[in-house]
């Protein structure tokens, strides 16, 4: 099943993709901003998720979705899909070409404690890279095989991080960050969660972590980045939610969430 719902996802996400890439070159303005002025969505946030549960609808009305522009909509298959419309919303907003269409596939409580990924797929359209995969098979970019980076000694990790649209978290998890740079070889902040997991699964980064993610941000990445050989998991937290995600080489992951822990990540 992993498989054939992995095909819907890739189709749907790559349509969506194009659909939103169209609009970029068209010109994107703010339609609302939701939990604080720097939040944002766009119209075009919209319309792909309309194109997007239209297309689930049309092949698999039985299923739920989550979507951060539409939220929750029943089902009864058990089947949830978890979706991101444009992932890296900002970047999107100011034309940098590092945003995504994030599709899950999930079984079970859509919730990141409960449960099961089947398959997810992450697409950049700005820069044609879909990265995807189906629970047991395997990650892909493309056709591509990937893996996560070999592990590395933590001073000579790439890590990336997001932070919080609330200025006080904002500025907690800079002071954060600025005394765990020392320890590492350097930071990335582009903005995508999903292109952020994506980026550990193909080994462009040695780990990844942020505070206060929605389920939509991670379940694909998370899922690709799992079948590419990341561990990923929570602070002190056998599974990744809302509260907090790590993700890498089992042999960074361990040392880098200690140093969080000391440092009150
Ligand atoms: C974004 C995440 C990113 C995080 C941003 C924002 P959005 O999601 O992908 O990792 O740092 O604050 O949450 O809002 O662009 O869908």
């Amino acid at each position: 099943m992993s498989t054939e719902l992995l095909h819907l996802a890739r189709a749907i996400a790559v349509e969506a993709g194009e659909l939103a890439a169209t609009r970029r070159r068209a010109g994107v303005e703010v339609a609302a901003t939701k939990s604080s002025i720097v939040d944002v969505v766009t119209a075009a946030d919209r319309e792909v998720e309309e194109l997007i549960r239209r297309r689930i609808g049309e092949t698999r009305p039985q299923d739920a979705i989550l979507g951060e522009e539409g939220g929750a909509s029943g089902g009864t298959s058990g089947i949830t899909w978890v979706v991101d419309p444009i992932d890296g919303t900002v970047n999107y907003l100011y034309g940098i070409p590092h945003y995504a269409v994030s599709i899950a596939v999930v079984e079970g409580e859509p919730d990141p404690l409960h449960w099961t990924e089947l398959a997810g797929v992450v697409f950049n359209p700005a820069i044609g890279e879909l990265y995807a995969a189906a629970r047991g098979g395997g990650a892909f970019l493309g056709d591509s095989p990937i893996r996560v980076a070999d592990a590395v000694p933590l001073g000579q990790a790439l890590v990336a991080t997001g932070f919080s649209y609330d200025a006080t978290r904002r500025g907690r998890q800079g002071e954060v960050v600025a005394r765990m740079l020392p320890s590492v070889r350097d930071i990335r902040r582009a903005g995508t969660a999903s292109l952020d997991l994506a980026g550990v699964a193909s080994g462009r980064l040695n780990a990844y972590f942020e505070r206060n993610l929605n389920p939509w941000d991670h379940a694909a990445g998370a899922l690709i980045a799992a079948e590419a050989g990341a561990v990923t998991k929570g602070l002190g937290a056998p599974r990744a939610s809302s509260e907090f995600l790590i993700a890498g080489h089992p042999d960074v992951v361990g040392p880098l969430e200690e140093l969080l822990a000391q440092l009150g990540a």
